[in-house]
């Protein structure tokens, strides 16, 4: 740690980070921030009807009934070689103060999940010996058709134990190995593969931050095809990195600013758009950030982008839902087919929705749906983990581990995915599409404004 902050002082005296640090911070010019963007809003909302939050076509219903071996699923990914849907299930859902699972708790498992909702368990993931325990997460297909999954270790020991993980496919079918690629996460999170690079986000960094403020941070992790796919494997050992902004393969560093329920999770959701585009957000307080390649491809800390001010959003609607704030974004999913990005607000049981932006523009997330506490047994959102469209449905996988400040209060198995009619969903996005720029995209928020809601740019310790 000292070591840590004897290099973050050396980079912040620099300037290097300090508008990565600072990104989070209370905008300057706020006040008249809030002012412009709420006139602005006003304007758009009288030009056309006020959105609802909650739209009975739009309404969940059950779509697998994961049985109580599943509490908590969580990645969700679909096989393009066989179009089945593959499901990560921790089972973080019955542990003892200690955070270790209880005698009745099942291991980490991989479902296979039909397009009628039928899930089969096909595979049990091998414990880390240090820790007894398998956390499988974030998951997707390689180039070289293997599986690779996130193994979230830090709730059982937050010492750099998590992984990332490969099960072995042959012929697209999966096979009982399981291999370790990657060694020294903190908490591996999210995953996607594009464009022959591995993305990962990694919800908590050690980096001391010194503002009271700040409760945390977290970022992006890059690999590349060629090292991931040979490690691990034919006498190769695991790539060992210890996450952080220090490590050369982390290519964004975010901080988590005091908000909401004082979540300090970091990046958590992750997916990348056609144009190769990394759209993140914080877990802790529901920031988005985009990262676009630069000219040469690459993806650099000084072009992260803050494109959801979640401290100086206002909150749109009326009724009992009109104070509802995005203040936390689980696992995102790209639509490709309707160019536009799922939230899962895990805190707020809701699954929103934003159109990507040019550069420089900010999001606007809308709720598709949102419901009170549940089991979930009848298909209503039971903290929504992640998203993915499958079967004429966008499911929801419902992580039901409920932290403190969240509408979930109670572990309920059977773990559950819910299904919103894909039809249904499609015909909102393309009416919320077809509505002006100013009130679909966020540039009533731009406005006037001064510095504050600017997209802030940061450089990253790692630039090189
Ligand atoms: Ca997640
Ligand atoms: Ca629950
Ligand atoms: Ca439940």
């Amino acid at each position: 740690m000292k070591k840590l902050n004897l290099l973050l002082s050396a980079l912040l005296a620099l300037g290097v980070v300090s508008t990565a640090l600072a990104q989070d911070a209370p905008a300057r010019g706020q006040r008249g921030a809030r002012q412009g963007a709420g006139q602005a809003i006003q304007r758009g909302l009288r030009q056309t009807e006020r959105p609802a939050l909650q739209r009975a076509n739009l309404k969940p219903t059950l779509f697998a009934d994961l049985g109580d071996e599943c509490y908590t699923p969580d990645g969700m990914t679909i096989s393009d070689e066989t179009g089945m849907l593959y499901l990560s299930v921790p089972n973080f859902g019955r542990m003892d103060e200690n955070m270790v699972k209880a005698d009745s708790a099942q291991g980490g498992y991989l479902y296979e999940v039909d397009q009628e909702g039928k899930a089969t368990r096909i595979l049990e993931f091998p414990v880390l010996e240090k820790t007894g325990q398998a956390g499988p997460m974030g998951l997707d297909f390689g180039p070289d058709g293997n599986l690779y999954v996130c193994d979230n270790q830090y709730f059982h020991n937050p010492d750099y134990c998590s992984r990332i993980l490969r099960v072995v496919f042959v012929d697209g079918k999966p096979t009982q190995e399981v291999q370790v690629a990657v060694e020294g996460l903190k908490l591996a999170n999210g995953m996607t593969w594009f464009n022959g690079n591995l993305f990962v986000s990694d919800s908590y960094f050690d980096v001391e931050l010194n503002d009271e403020q700040l409760l945390g941070s977290g970022g992006v992790l890059m690999f590349t095809a060629d090292e991931i796919t040979k490690a691990g494997k034919d006498g190769n050992p695991p790539l060992q990195i210890k996450s952080g902004p220090e490590d050369p393969h982390c290519v964004a560093f975010t901080t988590v600013q005091k908000l909401g329920r004082d979540g300090d999770t970091g990046a958590d959701g992750i997916c990348i758009d056609k144009n190769g585009t990394i759209w993140f957000g914080n877990f802790g307080n529901g920031y988005i950030y985009a990262l676009r390649p630069n000219d040469a491809g690459e993806y650099k800390q000084e072009n992260v982008e803050t494109v959801f001010d979640a401290l100086n959003q206002r909150a749109f609607g009326r009724g009992p839902m009109a104070e509802t704030k995005l203040e936390c974004c689980d696992g995102m999913f790209y639509d490709a087919n309707l160019d536009c990005v799922y939230i899962n607000d895990s805190v707020n049981n809701a699954v929103w929705m934003f159109k990507p932006v040019e550069a420089g523009q900010q999001v606007r997330p809308i709720i598709l749906w949102m419901n009170d506490d549940s089991d979930g047994k009848d298909g209503l959102l039971d903290q929504p983990c992640e998203a993915v469209v499958y079967a004429g449905k966008l499911l929801v996988a419902n992580f039901d581990y409920p932290f403190p400040g969240m509408k979930n209060k109670t572990v309920d198995p059977p773990g559950t995915i819910s299904g919103i009619d894909y039809a249904e969903v499609e015909k909102f996005v393309t009416m919320w599409s077809s509505r002006p720029r100013g009130l679909r995209e966020g540039q009533g928020q731009g406005q006037g404004q001064g510095q504050g809601l600017r997209p802030r740019l940061g450089r990253a310790a790692n630039a090189e």
